[in-house]
Parts: C-alpha cells; sequence; structure tokens
C-alpha cells in the first residue's frame, strides 16, 4: 500500500463507525495465545458492547481462553474446536463457561466474535452449535433474490445475538436506508461495494470491516462483477433497557 507512506488511507474512525482497511491493521497477540495473533477490529475501547477480532493462527496454533461466549467462523484454513473438526466456510457457536480449546490443524484465519451472554429469565442458556454455511438455505432479504440472507444461529430467546452472511449479485442493494438500535460488526468476505455509514459513503472491499453503533444510518450497494459477501453481527433478542 504505497499511499500510506504518504498518510493515506480509506480507514476512518467516527463517533458511530468504524471502516478498517487491512493496510491499517495491527497484528497483536491475546493472552493465552500460542503460535497466533489477533487483529482487533471491535472491543468496548471504540465504545463496542462485543469483542471482534481476526485470528491469524500458525499450523498447531492455540487461541487463549475467555470468559465469554465465543462465536467462530472460518475463513481459511482448518481448526479443530474441542473433538469438532471445522473447514473454511464452518462455524462454532461455544457458551460461556465451555472452554473447548481451538487449535489450527494448518495455517488459519478466523472471525471471532465474544460477548458475556445476557441471560434472560426462564430462558434456559444455549447449547454448543457447530454448522457449514452451506447447510443454511438462503432466504430473499425483504423479498429481494438479488439480496440473500443465511442467519447461521437459529432463532431462539435464548440468543442474546445474531449472525448472518448477507450476499448481494452485483448491482443489488439494502432497499432502505438502515437506522436501528442494534450494533453490528461485519467483515466483508468477497467482492466490492458501497457503504454508507452515517453521513459518508465509502468504497468497500473484500477483507475490510467495519463496527457500525446503534442507530448508525447504514445502506450497502454492490457493485463489480462477483457477488459481494459479508458476516455481520448484531445483538438480538433483548430489551434495550
Ligand atoms: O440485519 C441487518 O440489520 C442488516 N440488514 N444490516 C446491514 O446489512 N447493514
Ligand atoms: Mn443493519
Amino acid at each position: 500500500m504505497p499511499f500510506g507512506r504518504l498518510g493515506q488511507t480509506r480507514s476512518s474512525r467516527q463517533s458511530d463507525h468504524l471502516l478498517q482497511t487491512p493496510d491499517t491493521f495491527i497484528r497483536a497477540p491475546l493472552p493465552g495465545m500460542l503460535g497466533a495473533t489477533a487483529i482487533v477490529h471491535a472491543a468496548p475501547a471504540l465504545g463496542a458492547k462485543f469483542v471482534q477480532y481476526t485470528a491469524e493462527m500458525e499450523s498447531g496454533g492455540q487461541l487463549g481462553p475467555v470468559d465469554a461466549q465465543r462465536f467462530l467462523y472460518i475463513i481459511e484454513g482448518d481448526v479443530a474446536v474441542g473433538p469438532h473438526g471445522l473447514v473454511a466456510g464452518s462455524y462454532a457457536m461455544v457458551p460461556q463457561g465451555e472452554p473447548l480449546v481451538v487449535r489450527s490443524g494448518s495455517a488459519s484465519r478466523l472471525a471471532v466474535i465474544e460477548k458475556r451472554y445476557e441471560a434472560l429469565g426462564g430462558v434456559p442458556a444455549p447449547q454448543l452449535l457447530i454448522g457449514h454455511e452451506s447447510e443454511i438455505p438462503e432466504q430473499p432479504l425483504l423479498g429481494d433474490p438479488a439480496l440473500r440472507v443465511r442467519a447461521l444461529l437459529p432463532e431462539s430467546p435464548t440468543r442474546d445475538f445474531a449472525v448472518n452472511i448477507l450476499t448481494y449479485d452485483p448491482g443489488a442493494s439494502l432497499n432502505m436506508v438502515e437506522i436501528h438500535v442494534m450494533e453490528h460488526g461485519l467483515l466483508m468476505l468477497q467482492g466490492q461495494g458501497i457503504y454508507r455509514l452515517g453521513d459518508s459513503w465509502y468504497a468497500t472491499a473484500a477483507g475490510d470491516f467495519i463496527w457500525m453503533a446503534p442507530f448508525c444510518p447504514q445502506w450497502f450497494g454492490a457493485l463489480g462483477k462477483t457477488p459481494a459477501k459479508y458476516l455481520i453481527y448484531k445483538d438480538w433478542n433483548r430489551h434495550p433497557l
């Protein structure tokens, strides 16, 4: 990224959003990591109520423990979560208090989302869930077959967050500017487009991360000749009080 030498980047940090592009990523290990490092994208220091990072692991690398729920999505490589083998496109939702060892079987990259569980009276806590995105049928979003959603976690009041994959055919867009109480952590997995965040429009491409604060105005339109695809977190199923 030669322009970085002149202080140029697409990254932008505003009070209600962050666009973090790969040229600005800084790697640092988190406690307990072995043969692994983290690019922290979102954390309470930013204003987020969750933590999201990309873990880059060597073959045989390991994540440290965490006192929180942990969602893992394998971007590249193969990874064991306890006795379960995960490949690219696989994901795991590990409940708080069930500290399964996460160990890579090859050089791997993982999207990791961690959040302390917010219990709901009378509702049992969620169980371990392992899946692969290809097992989840795509649903048109708001009736648009060019914009499809895969809900990776089954809808249930036990879950205090949702993680979805949205796929946009070239030219597809959200049909409205959304403004909502939920916050988002978004990792662009494929393709490119224009993201409106607050009152700004950003060129966005695979590899970028975006944090959207509660009530951040947001809209996306896909550009180019291949579909755009992103993994998106939101807090869910809990009263905003
Ligand atoms: O689920 C969502 O709120 C999603 N449609 N938001 C987004 O893609 N920015
Ligand atoms: Mn949204």
